[in-house]
């Protein structure tokens, strides 16, 4: 054991993908919770100030294997948190390069968990699995899931790798099939459901919005404090209580693109909203409009916190200026 990690009671705690959407408030929030010199942020780019100076941090392309042994060894790392993916509309342009970062990222964390280098993983699966034969309505945990997207066939073949690596290797990986996420401290990069976010910024600065998806695609979403919320609770829990060793079905609130904008109507009414889907309408055409999380309500106690209005108030609260 190194000088660094001897008067530390929580072991060190690695984030990969530190810099991004999630990965920004999942540091925030561990290191508020263990203190920021457990919790090692990296990070194939800097992030923001507040970040950067928050704790330790290290540049770390998550696909090259001998470089994360090299971090996890110094640091004595004893849990990850792979957040680095590359997300539906971004994998469509680019499809090689996302199987490559969301598959070799992957494989990576489990190896050096099944060679014992780590204790514990979290890794970030998505409505995504799902595609047009997936019961459209309360999807159930298990169903059809048969992905028409590079990213969501990506998610679901880790999915079935975690599986996997934890019957065959007693690897502790752990999952949640986040639905779209609705945050302030972050911008979002490269996913369908990022009109949710992008309408909020444009009905501060412009009045107005022009959306990338129908008026009446209902899509699954969630406030940020509750996905933050909902991982480290799944990776606190008692390994006894997961049943599911894939990822578990996680929601909070389902909506339409007319409906958020009747939300923002409700506090800025001169808000104006138009329609002009592009090639994300397929992809969000192919994903559920609602979730059913019962199993992650019975295993480890799941409750979303938060509903539309509520996150109306909170986002236009946090990005007026
Ligand atoms: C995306 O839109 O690609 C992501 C997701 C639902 O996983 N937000």
């Amino acid at each position: 054991m190194n000088s660094f990690n001897f008067i530390l009671m929580q072991k060190p705690i690695l984030i990969l993908g530190a810099c991004g959407q999630i990965g920004t408030e999942l540091t925030y929030a561990l290191r508020e919770k263990h203190g920021n010199d457990v919790i090692i942020a990296s990070d194939i780019r800097e992030g923001n100030e507040h970040l950067m100076k928050s704790g330790p941090f290290e540049l770390l392309d998550a696909t090259d294997y001998n470089a994360l042994e090299g971090i996890i060894a110094y640091y004595e790392i004893s849990e990850v948190y792979l957040m680095a993916a590359m997300l539906s509309a971004t994998a469509e342009k680019f499809p090689m390069r996302a199987w490559h970062l969301n598959m070799n990222s992957l494989f990576n964390v489990l190896n050096l968990a099944k060679e014992q280098k780590i204790d514990k993983i979290f890794w970030p699966s998505s409505i995504a699995v799902f595609g047009p034969n997936t019961p459209v309505n309360n999807t159930p945990q298990n169903t059809i899931m048969e992905p028409t997207t590079v990213y969501g066939i990506s998610k679901q073949s880790g999915e079935r790798w975690c599986h996997y690596y934890h019957k065959k290797y007693g690897v502790d990986v752990r999952s949640v099939r986040y639905p779209g996420l609705i945050s302030y401290k972050t911008m979002p990069g490269g996913g369908t459901t990022d009109y949710a976010i992008e309408i909020f910024h444009s009905a501060l600065s412009k009045g107005r919005y022009t959306c990338f998806l129908n008026k009446d695609t209902k899509l699954p979403m969630m406030f940020m404090d509750d996905a933050i919320r909902a991982t480290l609770q799944l990776m606190e829990s008692n390994a006894t209580k997961i049943g599911i060793r894939s990822s578990y079905n996680l929601s909070a609130m389902s909506f339409t693109p007319q409906e958020i904008a009747k939300s923002i109507q409700r506090l800025l009414p001169e808000f104006e909203m138009s329609y002009a889907p592009d090639f994300r309408q397929d992809i969000a055409d192919s994903w559920p409009s609602s979730i059913d999380d019962s199993k992650a309500r019975s295993d480890w106690g799941w409750q979303p916190g938060f509903n539309l209005e509520k996150t109306t108030e909170i986002m236009l609260e946090n990005l007026k200026t």
